[in-house]
């Protein structure tokens, strides 16, 4: 049967479920939270790497569902955390741009989280440039609702689409997170060091956090250290984990 139509039934049976990659605080040594990344759980072909299925999710309108559930699970997660006493970590989710179209996307936000009963600062969204642009006056008007609930803003793959740092400002954010083809070669390439610098540089002037994206060796994470990066992401630090795997995380964050 058509991918589609395959999509339609794992949502119904349940077949999507959530990993989760930590953050590093640099300056404190300590996990910041976790960024949820939408998995397949298909009964013939394993684990369905989200490359595979999002773009038909967003052509078909799936990712409207779908981006319900991503929400809800991150919630359900949450309150099993904070049931077994661990520690309750901030968790980032992904947004896409169709759901950014939902002129209600706020409203659904905030009845699912409250519905759950979870602390609205836990939670993250992360947007790309590229969804910003499509019709910037609703994103802000969306986006500062979202940010009046309590929670956080920030851009994914920073550097790839096409804004300015000025621009963004006119967005409610509270971070950015470095495209990860500019840390690939730190701390070699003098180009990524200056530009990976400069944006550091610029978004601490305007009161933004800098999370770099993956983050693979040491050398490349004593290099955003002098930078003065605030936070990093990675296989250096992890692979995105199934949520049971955090668990060990968690408690050594006590
Ligand atoms: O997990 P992985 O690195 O393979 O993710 C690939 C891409 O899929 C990333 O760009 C990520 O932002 C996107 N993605 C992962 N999970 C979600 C999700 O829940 N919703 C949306 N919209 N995109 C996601
Ligand atoms: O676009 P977004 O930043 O949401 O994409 C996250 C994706 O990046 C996930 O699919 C994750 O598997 C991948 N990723 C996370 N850390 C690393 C890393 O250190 N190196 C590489 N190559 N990919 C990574
Ligand atoms: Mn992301
Ligand atoms: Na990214």
């Amino acid at each position: 049967i058509q991918l589609e139509s395959q999509l339609r039934l794992a949502l119904e049976r349940g077949e999507f479920l959530l990993h989760y990659q930590p953050k590093l605080d640099l300056a404190g040594g300590s996990i910041s939270g976790f960024e949820a990344l939408l998995r397949w759980q298909h009964p013939q072909r394993g684990l369905v790497p989200p490359l595979e299925f999002i773009s038909i999710l967003e052509d078909t309108g799936l990712i409207l569902p779908v981006g319900e559930w991503v929400i809800g699970e991150v919630c359900r997660q949450l309150g099993a955390w904070a049931a077994a006493g661990l520690p309750v970590p901030p968790v980032a989710i992904n947004l896409s741009a169709r759901q950014l179209q939902q002129a209600d996307l706020a409203e659904l936000i905030e009845r699912i989280v409250v519905g759950a009963g979870v602390d609205p600062g836990l939670l993250e969204f992360e947007l790309t440039e590229s969804m910003l642009m499509v019709n910037p006056e609703a994103a802000v008007a969306i986006l500062s609702r979202i940010k009046a609930l309590g929670m956080r803003l920030s851009v994914d793959d920073f550097g790839t689409g096409y804004s300015s740092l000025a621009y963004l400002k006119r967005f409610p954010l509270d971070a950015l997170k470095i495209d990860r083809t500019f840390v690939r070669d730190l701390p070699d390439d003098p180009d990524d060091a200056a530009i990976t610098k400069a944006v550091i540089r610029l978004a601490h002037s305007l009161s933004l956090k800098v999370v770099a994206e993956g983050v693979e060796n040491i050398a490349q994470l004593r290099e955003l250290e002098q930078y003065d990066c605030d936070e990093i992401q990675g296989y250096y630090v992890s692979r995105p984990l199934p949520a049971a795997d955090c668990v060990a995380l968690l408690e050594r964050a006590e």
